[in-house]
């Protein structure tokens, strides 16, 4: 087979790459390792910055968005026994958030792929890259018992965290910068009313957060130790934890009933430096991971695309190589952000074992100064609703 670009990885990023390509007559094929199924039933990110909102919209991905996700003006945060806070995206930047689940993006990407005859192949095997610091790079996987291989003029590895294309750089370029926590986030997804705001919650048991996904679906996540086991956790359990964490205003309002999904996630801080090799380019989180905390996973994944989108069409329709040779340093300038952002908010919001009294005053008058400073509200609004792309 042959290719303009070759996608490792059917996922946001994957699939956004290739739609926003063919918009502009670039051939791509997606290469994806599991099923569609599997793909369209992973529950992630649900909170989507102003600027992945226009972006989507103006790639033609709007109509279904603005339907059914829940526009809001910002987050609200509480703590133990305060009343809650509002970060106000809206009166401090004039721009808006969207609650709009990742899965109904993964679903419209398809969507808008399938619609056009877009090349996604799934359920391959043993992806493996060749020739990326040539001109003509390829990528080698399995199908049906078949090895197959595209022929490229680039390589986007959007892979995720546990891809191929990251390792497919060498150690001697590659520099990975990492923090990990001690705990991480037991979610559930519940077919309930949603408390009205997303609400990031600080309390002595752990941090708490409440969101949703529509009208009707709600989200939950508490802070919960590594070694959780999903058995332990029956929802009366999870809805006397989670409540607990919040004030009491707050925790009378949650409206509660049977799951239909539970999970846990580890929290992690990861960057790879440089996102390029060759003709090799990392978007997404193959390149990067960001603590839930903050919503920024997704939201970089999108600015990685659009980047990259850029640098690739004016390369191969053009011939002007000058985007795509500063992709990398152009991407890492927005991920440090988030990455700043996502740790600040995770160290500010959890509880960490071996946290001393004074460690704890310090998160309180921290908290404290965002309720009441205007000027604190603002700095948070700006990176919570999303730095500008570059031009
Ligand atoms: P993905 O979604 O992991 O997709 C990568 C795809 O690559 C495939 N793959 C391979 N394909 C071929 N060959 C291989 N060797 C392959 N290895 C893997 C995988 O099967 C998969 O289909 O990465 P992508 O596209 O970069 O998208 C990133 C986002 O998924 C991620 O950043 C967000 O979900 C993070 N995140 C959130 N981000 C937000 O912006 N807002 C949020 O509110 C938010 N909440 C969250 C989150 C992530 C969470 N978890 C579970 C990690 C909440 C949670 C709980
Ligand atoms: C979610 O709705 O899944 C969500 C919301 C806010 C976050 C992370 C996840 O910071």
């Amino acid at each position: 087979m042959r290719t303009q670009v070759a996608i490792i990885g059917g996922g946001p990023a994957g699939l956004l790459l290739s739609h926003m390509l063919a918009r502009e007559g670039i051939d791509s094929i997606v290469v994806e390792r599991q099923t569609r199924a599997h793909v369209l039933q992973r529950i992630r990110a649900g909170i989507l910055e102003a600027g992945t909102v226009e972006l989507l919209r103006a790639v033609g991905l709007g109509r279904r968005m603005d339907r059914e996700g829940h526009s809001h003006d910002g987050t609200a945060i509480a703590w133990a026994g305060r009343d809650r806070f509002f970060i106000d995206t809206r009166k401090h930047t004039g721009k808006a958030m969207m609650a709009y689940g990742q899965t109904a993006i993964t679903e419209d990407l398809y969507a808008a792929r399938d619609a056009v005859g877009g090349a996604i192949i799934d359920e391959a095997t043993s992806v493996r890259l060749e020739g990326v610091t040539s001109n003509s790079p390829s990528v080698n996987f399995g199908k049906n018992g078949r090895t197959e291989r595209i022929d490229c003029d680039y390589v986007a590895g959007c892979d995720g965290f546990h891809g191929i294309s990251r390792q497919s750089i060498p150690a001697t370029i590659l520099r990975t910068f990492e923090k990990t926590y001690p705990f991480g986030w037991l979610g559930i997804m519940s077919e309930t009313p949603p408390f009205p705001d997303i609400v990031y919650g600080h309390h002595e048991r752990g941090f708490a957060l409440a969101s949703m996904r529509s009208p009707t679906l709600s989200r939950y996540y508490i802070q919960c130790d590594l070694a959780t086991k999903l058995e332990d956790w029956p929802d009366e359990r999870f809805w006397a934890e989670l409540k607990a964490r919040f004030p009491k205003n707050i925790a009378d309002q949650i409206v509660t009933g049977p799951s239909i999904e539970k999970s846990i996630a580890p929290l992690r801080s990861f960057v790879t430096e440089p996102m390029c090799y060759g003709r090799l380019f990392l978007a997404g989180d193959a390149a990067h991971i960001v603590p839930p905390t903050g919503a920024k996973g997704l939201n970089l994944a999108v600015s990685d695309v659009f980047y990259l989108a850029r640098g690739m069409v004016d390369a191969i329709k053009h011939g002007r190589t000058g985007y795509i040779d500063s992709y990398s340093d152009m991407a890492l300038r927005r991920v440090w952000g988030a990455e700043r952002l996502s740790w600040w908010l995770t160290t500010l919001l959890h509880r960490f074992p071996g946290d001393t009294p004074f460690d704890e005053r310090m998160r309180e008058n921290q908290l404290d100064y965002l309720a009441r400073s205007e000027v604190a509200q603002a700095s948070l609004a700006e990176q919570y609703v999303g730095l500008p792309f570059e031009d």
